[in-house]
């Protein structure tokens, strides 16, 4: 296929994945609207339809809790074909949702989307509800600091081995019986297994029995870990919300602040041993035990530091495709199980993002170019081997598809 014909096939993706207003990731396995592959595809529809791509994003942000919240899922209509479904939620929100949240690009991806395309309008009407959720996560998700999950979907890698320590002391053994349905969409050995789903029930069990409490969950609930990930787009987030506070004749100090305080509590997360900023037990104060893409999006939040750059290249220069999730080195490193060793598009792209504003154009250019190799030879699948660049998960994904409109097929990306 030509460069032509796949920029065609990924724009009759998002078209095709389009349910009115909103994106689904991928028919069949996830039927509904996630949280930051809203924000993906809202980049990638900004390259040839703006008013979509701020469509998009108000779709996502209509499902915002008063809290500020903005959920990781919105069931804007019933499907069967996925579990944990909006009853086993029961948040009681409209529309209806799960009660967790995801990574936080919505401000980054809406000021690139704005820089290139515009839309001051659209952005204004977005910027206080950016600011809520921000603040959302400065009050309920950063205890110490640093920002924190509450449930591995939370930081949307799920089965990483960042989260290992603290799904330990989770007990998935009373969850009662359920039918997964992920696996039958794709093959089992590419999906988390049963214990893992075992506990990330128990999770959302907890949640729902205590109404969703932000307070019990943050102090009691059975999983608190912090995200490198998250820490660090989040301090991106804000700093990119300062900037279109300032576009906006707004007042930047308070994302600024929310930036800082996250920045000088760094020192919590690097890890002595790794030689990196890693995944870190909030109860037990126990670490992840490998590197993982987490720490490779440090440049996003503009944190460069040598020793880690030295372990990032490495892990790098140890597959042949993109940024791998999880260090190849490592005993926990499995190439096609997930979140456990395969590169994703999505992630390279943000990776990318810190790259470029690092003025480091070589890495950037030799990431896109591996990136664009995945899917030119593989077509638009969910993720992909790093090793042999096998397609996995889901196919026709609508953020590998963004991803390649907005970044992995472009120069000037
Ligand atoms: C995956 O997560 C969902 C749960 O949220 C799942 O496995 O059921 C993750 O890759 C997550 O990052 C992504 O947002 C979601 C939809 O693409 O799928």
């Amino acid at each position: 296929m030509t460069m032509t014909d796949l920029d065609a096939t990924a724009r009759e993706i998002l078209r095709g994945n389009d349910r009115g207003g909103y994106t689904i990731p991928t028919a069949g396995l996830y039927p509904f609207q996630w949280n930051w592959d809203s924000a993906f595809a809202a980049w990638g529809f900004s390259t040839f339809d703006p008013d979509r791509a701020w469509t998009e994003l108000e779709t996502l942000f209509s499902a915002q809790w008063d809290t500020g919240m903005v959920p990781h899922i919105v069931f804007h209509k019933e499907d069967d074909g996925y579990f944990p479904g909006p009853s086993v939620w029961g948040p009681g929100t409209t529309p209806a949702s799960s009660g967790i949240s995801q990574p936080p690009v919505a401000a980054i991806l809406a000021r690139k989307i704005h820089d290139s395309v515009g839309g001051t309008e659209r952005l204004r009407a977005l910027y206080p509800r950016m600011l809520a959720w921000h603040r959302w996560w400065r009050d309920w998700r950063c205890p110490e600091g640093v920002a924190c999950v509450t449930h591995p979907w939370e930081s949307g890698r799920d089965n990483c081995p960042d989260w290992d320590p603290g799904m330990a002391n989770v007990d998935g053994s009373q969850v009662g019986t359920y039918t997964r349905r992920d696996t039958g969409h794709v093959d089992a050995s590419m999906r988390p297994g049963k214990e893992d789903y075992d506990r990330y029930i128990a999770m959302v069990q907890f949640g729902r029995a205590c109404g969703w409490d932000q307070k019990t969950i943050l102090e009691d609930g059975p999983f608190l870990m912090a995200d490198p990930a998250i820490t660090f787009i989040l301090i991106r987030a804000n700093r990119d919300l300062a900037a279109i506070a300032e576009t906006l004749g707004e007042d930047p100090t308070e994302p600024l602040a929310m930036a800082a305080e996250i920045e000088a509590a760094l020192p919590s997360i690097w890890n002595d041993e790794l030689q990196a900023y890693c995944a870190r037990d909030a109860r037990t104060g126990e670490f992840a035990s490998a590197i993982s893409s987490g720490a490779a999006l440090g440049l996003l939040a503009g944190v460069e530091n040598a020793a880690m750059e030295e372990k990032l290249a490495a892990m790098w220069d140890r597959v042949r495709y993109g940024i791998p999730s999880n260090d190849p080195a490592a005993d926990s490193f499995d190439p096609r199980r997930y979140w456990r060793g395969p590169t994703w598009p999505v992630v390279n792209a943000l990776i990318a993002i810190g790259l470029t504003s690092a003025g480091r154009s070589a890495e950037e250019r030799r990431l896109r170019k591996e990136t664009a190799e995945l899917i030119r030879s593989g077509g638009f699948f969910e993720y992909f081997d790093p090793l042999d660049a096998t397609p996995c998960g889901g196919d026709r994904f609508t953020w590998t598809a963004a991803i390649w409109l907005a970044w992995a097929n472009r120069e000037d990306a």
